[in-house]
């Protein structure tokens, strides 16, 4: 508490009551230093928080923010690629791709119930997301133009997932970091098939290598801005790592996508879409500036195809009321069975 000096106003001496010092922005009213600095302790002894533990409101909200946009990437995610079921051009990469797309679906499955272990409901999640308050990546605003994109999508997209995911399954939150083990393994299957199709078309009739390379042609920019802002304009970075949920910034992640990624595509006989990209005197790969106009417009809506996306996703949740609705009516029933049974 900070002492306040009696003043005096208007020849009358005024008493003030005393002020509480102003908190770091991190510390929510109701919460002491003391609580922190324990919850902190523990962070730094690399303890898992769970849900039953107490951990300060921001903690709990960034966690809520960000899994709730990550599981509302993996379901709008699925739409892209799931357009090409249908298409795919030989059984073997149907299966594969059906295999895919149900990942994804799993994996926004994961996601949603370890919001919901922090208190998020499911409806509320899904209104913000309809309603444009959460965000999704992106990366599932760009379209699908040919079938070379889909191997893209699984070598690039799925391969700065990875990179991402691997780095969140290390988080402090025990229910995020256990969904990322399970996730990252199916994602390495999914960056596998990606860069098979991809190599094989790249040295394939002159038709699939103009596929393949068109495809990274469209898909490497927005690969490569889906790790997020520069760590200069990323507001969320500093408490999210203060907190370990995030164990590296969104710029080192980056760099290590593109490290990775740039030698395999040289190899297999593609071009980078970018003509500034070089690697430097520690052999990182470096690449040219970013368009974060193109990135800001395309979460917005204003480019891209999020409104197709959005309104794909809406009739799928109204036509699948009546699942919701049958789900709830069998619960109901369970219940009044099972207190029947217990009076
Ligand atoms: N798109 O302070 P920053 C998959 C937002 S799906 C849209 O750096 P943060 C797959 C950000 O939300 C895998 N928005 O944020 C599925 C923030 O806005 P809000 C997807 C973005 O959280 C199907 C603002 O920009 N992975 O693998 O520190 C098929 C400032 O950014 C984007 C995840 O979701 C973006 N790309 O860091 C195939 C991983 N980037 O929320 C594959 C989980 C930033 O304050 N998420 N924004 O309004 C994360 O790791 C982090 O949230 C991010 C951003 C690295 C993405």
């Amino acid at each position: 508490m900070t002492q306040v000096q009696p003043q005096t106003i208007a020849g009358q001496t005024i008493q003030e009551q005393p002020v509480q010092a102003t908190l770091p922005k991190h510390i929510s009213p109701g919460e002491t230093p003391e609580q922190h600095a324990a919850f902190e302790a523990r962070i730094a002894a690399g303890d898992k928080i769970e849900p039953g533990d107490w951990m300060p409101a921001e903690y709990r909200r960034q966690l809520i923010r960000m899994i709730s946009q990550h599981a509302h990437s993996e379901v709008v995610g699925m739409l892209p690629e799931g357009e090409w079921i249908s298409q795919a051009p030989t059984l073997k990469r149907k299966t594969i791709l059906m295999a895919k797309v149900q990942d994804e679906a799993g994996h926004g499955q994961y996601l949603y119930h370890a919001a919901e272990t922090l208190g998020a409901t499911r409806e509320e999640m899904l209104e913000a997301l309809l309603t444009r308050k959460a965000k999704y990546s992106s990366i599932f605003n760009y379209p699908t133009l040919t079938w070379a994109d889909v191997g893209m999508i699984g070598w690039l997209v799925d391969g700065a997932a990875i990179k991402n995911q691997t780095m969140l399954a290390g988080c402090s939150y025990g229910p995020y970091s256990r969904a990322m083990v399970r996730i990252c393994s199916e994602e390495t299957f999914h960056h596998k098939q990606g860069k098979e199709m991809i190599v094989a078309y790249a040295q394939g009739t002159p038709e699939q290598r103009r596929m393949a390379q068109d495809a990274l042609d469209r898909w490497w920019w927005p690969a490569v801005q889906m790790l997020g802002p520069h760590d200069s304009d990323s507001p969320n970075t500093g408490v999210l790592s203060r907190w370990g949920i995030k164990l590296k910034s969104n710029d080192e992640v980056r760099q290590e996508f593109v490290n990775e990624h740039v030698p395999e595509l040289l190899e297999a006989g593609l071009t980078l879409p970018d003509p500034d990209m070089h690697q430097n005197e520690q052999g990182n790969w470096i690449h040219g500036p970013i368009n974060w106009d193109e990135f800001w417009a395309v979460i917005k809506g204003e480019a891209g195809l999020g409104n197709e996306r959005l309104a794909t996703r809406q009739a799928a949740h109204d036509e699948g009321a009546w699942v919701r609705d049958a789900l709830q009516a069998y619960a109901d029933r369970q219940r009044r069975s099972a207190s029947e049974a217990a009076d």
